[in-house]
């Protein structure tokens, strides 16, 4: 594997798997493999699971890590071509993403979308000029489109968790006040359809994801239909890819509350925080027994460390 940016970058996720439980098993086993490596970690957005746990991971490894926060603390950065920078911008990324490369063995970066310029969010315009211009393996700390780091977690945890072998998984829309990106459900849709389970989702009209991502994915629109039997709900508030970006805030009733959990099989809350309480998820649920949010979170760590290590590895 040399860069990590989708579940298309991996050409065995089975094997993948095995090795985040292996690593679980023994985190510190695997410290040569990063001796006097550095890993770069570039942050355009906020962060406390991804930084933390990516951090977490490389140090696990050996590795020596350095943080930017690129909006608060760099240059601003100029992703066009031939421009001519009198405006706002200092800093070609062609000359950052060499320099960063001089510094750095596997470098991750974090970009938001914009939720008003789908051709650009889609077409993963910022990730896709670091891919072009950096000389070392890059890795998606959550990108336009999608978060991989957090669906790989996400499939650990289920696969961890399951009481059968094919579990029903459902992913749920859930109400929120801001426009958030779809790239949680867009990756997590991508993860679990090469997962052992049966894999819904459920939305409201209107907020549909991007086939090229849900890929024939069974959609109900219908809340409780789709909660009936679950192993596991997976909830999450993304804004409209139809209508791009929009939001709706009069779905209340779309809030996961016991009520809505007493439709499942016992199943298992997960999310892949920060998330709003009783506002996505009611208190009643989010401190009960069937929240899994904090074993999510910490197969971040054991997720990103699999990652980096398969790059390693591969001698770089
Ligand atoms: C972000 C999102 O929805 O993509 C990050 C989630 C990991 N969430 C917020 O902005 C609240
Ligand atoms: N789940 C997740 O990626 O959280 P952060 O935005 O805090 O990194």
């Amino acid at each position: 594997m040399k860069n990590f940016t989708s579940i298309k970058d991996v050409p065995d996720v089975k094997a993948l798997l095995q090795l985040a439980q292996d690593v679980k098993k023994q985190p510190y086993n695997y410290k040569s493999y990063g001796e006097n490596k550095t890993l770069g970690l570039l942050f355009f957005n906020p962060s406390l699971r991804t930084r933390m746990s990516t951090q977490k991971a490389a140090q696990n490894l050996g590795m020596q890590v350095m943080v930017m926060n690129l909006n608060s603390d760099g240059w601003q950065i100029e992703l066009e071509d031939g421009t001519v920078m009198n405006q706002g911008t200092q800093e070609h990324i062609k000359e950052a993403a060499g320099v960063i490369s001089q510094y750095c063995d596997i470098m991750g970066v974090r970009t938001f979308p914009s939720l008003t310029d789908k051709e650009a969010d889609y077409s993963e315009k910022v990730l896709n000029k670091f891919l072009e211009h950096t000389l070392v393996p890059v890795i998606s700390l959550e990108s336009a489109t999608l978060h991989p780091l957090q669906s790989f977690a996400d499939l650990i945890t289920i696969e961890e968790q399951k009481k059968i072998i094919k579990p029903k998984v459902v992913l749920s829309w859930a109400p929120h006040v801001r426009s958030l990106p779809q790239a949680v459900p867009n990756s997590f849709a991508q993860w679990m359809a090469k997962g052992e389970v049966d894999f819904v989702i459920t939305n409201p009209d209107g907020f549909d994801l991007a086939e090229e991502f849900t890929n024939g994915t069974k959609v109900i629109h219908d809340q409780d239909e789709a909660l009936k039997g679950a192993d596991f709900v997976y909830a999450k508030n993304w804004s409209s890819y139809e209508d791009y970006g929009k939001i709706r805030t009069d779905l209340n009733q779309w809030q996961i509350t016991n009520k809505k959990m007493a439709l499942t099989n016992e199943g298992k809350f997960m999310h892949c925080l920060p998330v709003r309480r009783n506002l996505v998820v009611a208190d009643e649920v989010l401190d009960s027994e069937a929240s899994i949010v904090l074993q999510q979170a910490n197969n971040r760590t054991y997720a990103a460390q699999a990652v980096l290590l398969n790059i390693l590895k591969n001698g770089n």
